[in-house]
């Protein structure tokens, strides 16, 4: 049972789990090394940005506190995040003009996408740790994105690249039918024609 306040804070069609499902397409990546990780910058940027496991980690992080909502109906409230706010990537990144729309980019060639606003909202991070923890593998470990206003599906975990484009193009799961934007409060779920 939850509270009335609560109640507020779950989007219509979602439930609350006390859990952490996970759920992702493909094989989890195990890092025995983490010298084999770095984090690609490129696209419609002045200059492409590296950076090895080594520089992300010396990175200025905070803690981010959110609710995440699964587009297949589950909710998880008060989720407590340690992570590198995008904004604070982005001092390192010159953007051209034209940059409008974000495709983030997983192991495995798993792709999302979403607007530029969305990404560099002050709600958005890269994610290390959860609820006081490292990720584990299965979340995404070392580094995941949490973006937590849109369906969680737009949150990549085992994050390898982030690219800068002109124009919206369809991920991995917008391309298999789910909306291109996101948005929980709206049901934007699934968008087959
Ligand atoms: N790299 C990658 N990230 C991914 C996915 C995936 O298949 N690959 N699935 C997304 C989906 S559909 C969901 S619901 C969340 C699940 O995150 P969790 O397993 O940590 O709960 O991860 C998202 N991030
Ligand atoms: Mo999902």
């Amino acid at each position: 049972m939850s509270t009335a306040g609560e109640q507020q804070r779950i989007p219509p069609g979602q439930q609350v789990t006390p859990g952490f499902p996970v759920l992702h397409y493909g094989d989890v990546p195990y890092y025995r090394d983490t010298t084999r990780w770095d984090l690609r910058v490129f696209g419609l940027v002045e200059e492409q940005v590296l950076l090895s496991f080594e520089e992300f980690m010396k990175l200025p992080r905070r803690e981010f506190r959110n609710d995440i909502h699964c587009v297949t109906s589950w909710s998880k409230l008060d989720n407590v995040w340690e992570g590198v706010p995008v904004s604070t990537l982005m001092e390192r990144v010159k953007l051209k003009p034209e940059a409008n729309y974000v495709m983030l980019h997983a192991e495995e060639g798993w792709t999302t996408n979403l607007p530029l606003e969305d990404f560099v909202r002050d709600t958005s991070f890269l994610a290390l740790k959860h609820n006081g923890e490292l990720l584990s593998p299965e979340h995404g470990y070392p580094v995941r994105m949490v973006v937590p206003h849109l369906y969680f599906w737009k949150s990549a975990k085992w994050l390898r690249g982030i690219e800068f484009l002109a124009a919206d193009k369809p991920g991995f799961w917008e391309r298999n039918g789910y909306h291109m934007y996101g948005d929980p409060w709206k049901e934007q779920r699934y968008d087959f024609d």
